[in-house]
């Protein structure tokens, strides 16, 4: 049906309370797991790329990649730049064919934060692309040493209602204490729903989830049973992710989850059968483990059923 904007498949999910799953990819393996998955379950799904995964694949390819699938397929799919960072880049997405972008100026102070974002969102707008934003800091549990420090880097809800008001993004992705990777938590793994209720009763408009994978163990154990190591690996608890649903989370960034299912799908392949040297051998049933995973998502999200009403 062709790339719809993000903030199209952002405002249905904020009005029905559901959230939709923005996926990773940097290969066609990958994108084509997620599409199938979404396929199957009938579910609109955000195709997120970041600048590390045009470096690594290129940013034509990429455009006609997502395009090319966007046609085949029944189901609303946006192209989303995830944590962009360089104006170049963010540039050449909005001109580009990219549907919606994410200006992540959050390392910056407050200020220069709001003035780089609207600056890209006057951009953007112009284009019809929409704009995603962060404020508040995203840190893995190695960086963050005292109680204190955490909550410098977690978002101010105050702070969230005037930066929204000034910047004029369409959605926005509060630091909440989850983090990037897969070894998210070192003790329990929460997150910090009364601030997001705090800030949910401030704005309203979708916000984003970053840092959201789960980590299933299911998945952790096929990796280390072909020798993996990730001992030390947590990921968000899926019932913490009904809850932020519920609490107005309507974007989940999901990268971590895909990773590791391709990693224990291509360690099984190459560890079970150690004459296989067929590249379509050693990633079929990588792509197929994404697919199983995106959908078993859409279910947990909500968004299952939401393509055009109704799961098929
Ligand atoms: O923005 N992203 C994807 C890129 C992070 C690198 O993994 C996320 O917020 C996804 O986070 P997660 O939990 O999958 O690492
Ligand atoms: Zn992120």
């Amino acid at each position: 049906m062709g790339l719809v904007t993000g903030k199209e498949i952002l405002e249905a999910a904020h009005r029905g309370g559901y959230a939709i799953g923005a996926f990773n990819i940097n290969n066609l393996e990958i994108l084509q797991g997620v599409v199938a998955g979404c396929v199957e379950t009938n579910s609109p799904v955000i195709i997120a790329v970041s600048e590390g995964a045009i470096q690594y694949a290129g940013f034509d390819y990429i455009v006609a990649m997502v395009r090319a699938a966007a046609a085949l397929v029944p189901i609303p799919m946006a192209l989303h730049l995830d944590h962009g960072r360089d104006q170049a880049i963010i540039s050449r997405c909005i001109q580009g064919g990219f549907t919606s972008v994410m200006i992540d100026a959050s390392h910056l102070p407050l200020e220069e934060n709001i003035k780089e974002t609207k600056r890209v969102v006057e951009m953007a707008h112009a284009e019809g692309v929409s704009v995603e934003a962060e404020l508040g800091r995203l840190r893995g549990v190695e960086d963050l040493i005292s109680v204190q420090e955490r909550e410098a880097t977690l978002t101010d809800p105050e702070e969230a209602e005037r930066f929204v008001a000034e910047t004029g993004v369409d959605s926005l992705a509060p630091a909440i204490g989850t983090s990037h990777g897969a070894f998210k938590f070192k003790g329990e793994a929460r997150l910090d729903l009364d601030l997001l209720r705090a800030i949910k009763e401030r704005i309203d408009i979708p916000l984003v989830l970053h840092g959201a994978s789960t980590v299933p163990q299911q998945i952790l154990d096929l990796v280390m049973q072909y020798g993996g190591e990730l001992q030390e690996a947590k990921g968000v608890p899926p019932k913490q992710l009904t809850k932020a649903i519920a609490l107005g989370i309507n974007k989940i960034n999901t990268d971590t989850d895909l990773r590791l299912a391709l990693t224990g799908a291509v360690r099984r392949v190459l560890t079970e059968d150690r004459r296989v040297f067929d590249p379509r051998k050693i990633l079929g049933p990588a792509r197929d483990m994404i697919a199983q995973v995106v959908k078993e998502k859409t279910r947990l999200f909500g968004s299952a059923g939401k393509a055009r009403g109704g799961e098929v």
